[in-house]
């Protein structure tokens, strides 16, 4: 078995310490933060799979997050600034409503500020008029809207339907869990992502 492989189960069967040797490991090896985000987030679907099946309960899920911060203080750090100093722009980005999953918005938000994109963290659980009064103020050249839950679909309509009627020439960019090419549509959102390193390159596109 690879310590891909490993990884993955360590993450889904909740070893933090072997989480944590095979982080250092494939860091060791030459794997970029990026791919081991990639690799830790199948470890974590399959903590989510073990939830909806009723092996795990909320205590697991909620240990799996605190894994994840470890593996998050070691990995962050080491992403690089990229060599273009050049600011490419303001971006707000936010949990929406009844949503309070964030660790995949953060991680999107890290590769952001490492491009030189300036992004207004919001927070998770926000309501609408958050959106609002954050583009009032900030002005920003794109927003991005971040859900995990099925319900956070709903959440993502109704602020996209908010924002674009206060300015409908923003780009609104929406990502997480539930979220594919159908859901943005559904959404009215203007692009989607599936992961961290696809959404550095779809925000760079309403950027540039
Ligand atoms: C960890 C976790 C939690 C933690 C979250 C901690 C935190 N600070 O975020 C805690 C314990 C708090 C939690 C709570 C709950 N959770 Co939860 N959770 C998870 C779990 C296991 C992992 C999520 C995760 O972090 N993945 C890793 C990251 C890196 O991946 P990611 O979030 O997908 O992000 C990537 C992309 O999606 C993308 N991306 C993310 N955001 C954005 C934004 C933009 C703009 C773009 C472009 C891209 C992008 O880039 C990221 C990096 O590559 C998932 C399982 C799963 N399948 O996802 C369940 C899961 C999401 N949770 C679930 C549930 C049900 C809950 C609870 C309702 C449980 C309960 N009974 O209370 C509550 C929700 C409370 C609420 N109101 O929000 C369900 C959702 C089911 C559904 N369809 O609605 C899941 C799918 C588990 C399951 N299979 O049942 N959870």
């Amino acid at each position: 078995m690879t310590n891909e492989e490993d990884l993955i189960n360590a993450m889904a069967d909740l070893e933090e310490e072997k989480v944590l040797d095979l982080t250092n490991q494939l860091l060791k090896d030459g794997k970029k933060p990026v791919e081991i985000f990639n690799i830790i987030r199948k470890g974590m679907t399959i903590v989510g799979d073990k939830f909806a099946s009723k092996e795990y309960f909320l205590a697991d899920l909620i240990y799996s997050a605190e894994i994840f911060e470890e593996i998050n203080k070691i990995l962050m750090p080491l992403i690089k600034k990229s060599g273009d100093s050049k600011q490419l722009g303001k971006v707000v980005m936010g949990t929406v409503k009844n949503d309070i999953h964030d660790i995949g918005k953060n991680i999107v938000i890290g590769l952001l500020r490492a491009e030189g994109i300036d992004v207004i963290d919001l927070g998770v659980d926000k309501p609408i008029e958050s959106f609002i009064e954050a583009i009032k103020k900030e002005k920003p050249k794109a927003v991005g809207l971040s859900g995990l839950l099925t319900l956070a679909i709903d959440s993502m309509k109704k602020t996209i339907e908010a924002i674009k009627s206060l300015d409908p020439n923003i780009p609104v960019i929406v990502g997480g869990g539930p979220v594919d090419a159908d859901t943005c549509k559904y959404v009215n959102a203007n692009d989607w992502a599936p992961d961290a390193v696809e959404a550095v390159k779809v925000f760079k596109k309403y950027l540039d």
